[in-house]
């Protein structure tokens, strides 16, 4: 328990490993990738290394952020951390698949640059079987037109986490629609909620990756 402790404190403090120099204090220290490597080591489950330590410390980083105790650069350095930490656990949660059962694109709209929740949900599906086509962060609704075209049968995801993006979600479903496009839409992000998704005609709407794989299942199979 307390090496997930270690972790979530290392993401707060947005130290990657023992080479980063960030933060002073830090420095040559063991940072997430040790830990993450680590705990995995010791027999943690990814999934427990997710919620209760990389998570967790994005959630602390957040609330840092809205009391000014930290800002932007900090943010940026406790991604990174977050990330490789991420990168570690990936291919446990993305596993070895080789049947596919579904195709979804997906990206985080225009105008947002955040992409740890998006990646999250990407490796859950990928891990579920699914064929993740990753548009990425700040992408306009004619990207997502252009792919749906390319794959009419696949699930179109969506992630927003500003409450000025989010907007740019209901863009992307007019020009799919516009276009004569009937590819389904689940849609999610931190500012999103279901009354959100329903507003602007998205089929779907999950609160989390795990959540997200259980309803582009659905999505697909209705
Ligand atoms: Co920004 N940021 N940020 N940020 N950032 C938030 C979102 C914020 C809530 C912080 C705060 O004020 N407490 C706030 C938004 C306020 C608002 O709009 N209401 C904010 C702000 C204001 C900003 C800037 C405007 C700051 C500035 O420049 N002044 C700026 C905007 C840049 C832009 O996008 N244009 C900005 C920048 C950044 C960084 C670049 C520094 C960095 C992002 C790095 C990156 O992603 N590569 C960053 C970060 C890290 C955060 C916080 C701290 C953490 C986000 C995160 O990664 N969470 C965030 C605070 C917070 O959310 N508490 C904050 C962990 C991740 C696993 O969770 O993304 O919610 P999340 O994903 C979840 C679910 O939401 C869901 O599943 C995921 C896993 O369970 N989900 C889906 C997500 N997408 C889904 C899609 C689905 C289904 C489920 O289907 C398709």
């Amino acid at each position: 328990m307390d090496l997930l402790k270690d972790i979530e404190t290392l993401v707060v403090r947005g130290h990657i490993d023992a080479a980063s120099n960030y933060p002073k204090d830090l420095s040559g220290k063991p940072g997430v990738r040790e830990k993450v490597a680590e705990a995995l080591e010791k027999g943690f489950s990814p999934q427990d290394i997710l919620l209760n330590a990389l998570i967790s410390g994005m959630k602390i980083v957040g609330e840092k952020y809205e009391k000014n105790e930290i800002f932007v650069p900090e943010m940026l350095f406790s991604a990174k951390a977050m990330k490789n930490g991420l990168q570690q656990i990936r291919p446990l949660l993305v596993g070895d698949v080789s049947i596919r059962v579904g195709t979804v694109i997906l990206g985080t709209v225009q105008g947002d640059m955040h992409d740890i929740g998006k990646n999250l949900v990407g490796m859950m599906l990928e891990g579920a079987g699914f064929e993740v086509i990753d548009l990425g962060i700040n992408t306009p609704p004619d990207k997502f037109v252009a792919m749906a075209r390319q794959h009419p049968d696949a699930l179109i995801g969506m992630s927003a986490l500003l409450t000025v993006t989010m907007k740019n979600m209901k863009a992307v479903i007019d020009s799919l629609r516009y276009n004569g496009l009937k590819n389904k839409v689940m849609i999610g992000g931190a500012p999103v909620t279901e009354s959100f998704a329903n507003e602007i005609g998205a089929e779907g709407y999950s609160i989390n990756a795990n959540q997200a794989v259980s309803l582009a299942k659905q999505l697909l199979s209705a």
